[in-house]
């Protein structure tokens, strides 16, 4: 799988996180082993973002997908969408352009290693092809998906036709944002062969800028070239609500501070975590926020109704579990 930075499983200690970081450094420097070493620059944002753009607006302009099947389901139809090209018979056909729906994403050049310090709006094209029966997830929430992620050729590069869980923080920017808009089904459907189906479950699409997937650095041998833009097919199964990772009683979204939709770059022990040699763990994985040595959980009062509310001690502003001194 593709897709995935980190495996869903217990991620408790930073030590964890540390030997992730450094498998992915060593595994880095043996790409760069069997062949000249040729650093390139990544290009810069804003014209990869405009060049993506108009490549995907044009993909938009000159494409449909089986809206007919979904709004008159065959008996045998597979709720799969099917993207093709406008022309003859299929001229008549609405195009992809007129049924999507758009996000703005702000995506900083930091991201990518860029040093000249700018945000660049990205544009997320997205379409449900059946509306779920639930509600959605939001970016900090698992997940319980199916999903295809292909080329605008057409090329399939990943996929995994059965539902999985998948943290959503833990997959690209743009995926996470797009399933967010999607909603989930309701029961769960146990088949003799070992597969489950979920009732009423959402089937959408969306279209990545590669700024808000892989950019510069899709994975070797994915068939996914720099820069290209990337196409998800998702069926969204289920979603644990408020789903808290790292299990220090504060949902993970609610771990993203600066509110960006991005929970890697809030981590409110940073230095000290450099410092001490743990590793960079933001606080949608960290047990410990400000690394005062008392857990998170102990730092915050939850009531019998679930309502979380967070001291401040020393009436600083900043409430104790985010505040090394208090
Ligand atoms: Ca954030
Ligand atoms: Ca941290
Ligand atoms: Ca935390
Ligand atoms: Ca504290």
């Amino acid at each position: 799988m593709y897709l995935a930075g980190f495996k869903r499983g217990s991620m408790k200690e930073k030590g964890v996180i540390l030997l992730i970081a450094v498998l992915t450094i060593l595994s880095a420097c043996k790409k760069d082993d069997s062949q000249d070493i040729v650093i390139v620059p990544p290009r810069a944002l804003a014209e990869v973002e405009a060049e993506n753009d108009a490549t995907i607006q044009e993909y938009l302009q000159t494409h449909y997908y089986n809206y007919e099947e979904f709004e008159n389901p065959p008996a045998d139809f597979n709720y799969k969408i099917v993207l093709d090209t406008i022309s003859g018979v299929t001229k008549d056909k609405i195009r992809l352009i007129d049924q999507v729906s758009t996000m703005t994403i702000p995506v900083s050049s930091e991201t990518f290693n860029l040093d000249d310090d700018v945000i660049v709006n990205h544009k997320l094209y997205y379409l449900a092809a059946r509306e779920g029966i639930g509600e959605s997830p939001t970016v900090g929430d698992s997940t319980f998906i199916a999903y295809e992620g292909q080329l605008l050729s057409g090329n399939v590069f990943d996929g995994n036709s059965t539902y999985t869980w998948q943290y959503l923080p833990f997959f690209l920017r743009g995926y996470a944002a797009g399933v967010s808009n999607f909603k989930v089904g309701g029961d769960i459907i146990s088949n003799p062969d070992g597969t489950v189906e979920i009732v009423g479950s959402g089937i959408g699409i969306m279209f990545l800028p590669s700024g808000l997937a892989y950019y510069n650095n899709p994975p070797l041998g994915s068939g996914i070239s720099n820069y290209d833009p990337l196409v998800f097919q998702v069926n969204t199964g289920l979603f644990i609500k408020g789903t808290d990772y790292d299990n220090d009683g504060i949902p993970s979204i609610l771990e993203d501070l600066n509110n960006d939709g991005n929970l890697s770059n809030d981590n409110t022990d940073e230095s000290a975590e450099l410092s001490s040699g743990f590793g960079y763990v933001p606080n949608h994985l960290d047990r410990d926020d400000d690394q005062d040595g008392i857990l998170t959980r102990d730092e915050i009062v939850i009531d019998s109704q679930g309502n979380i509310s967070f001291p401040d001690s020393d009436g600083d502003g900043t409430p104790d579990y985010l505040d090394a001194d208090s």
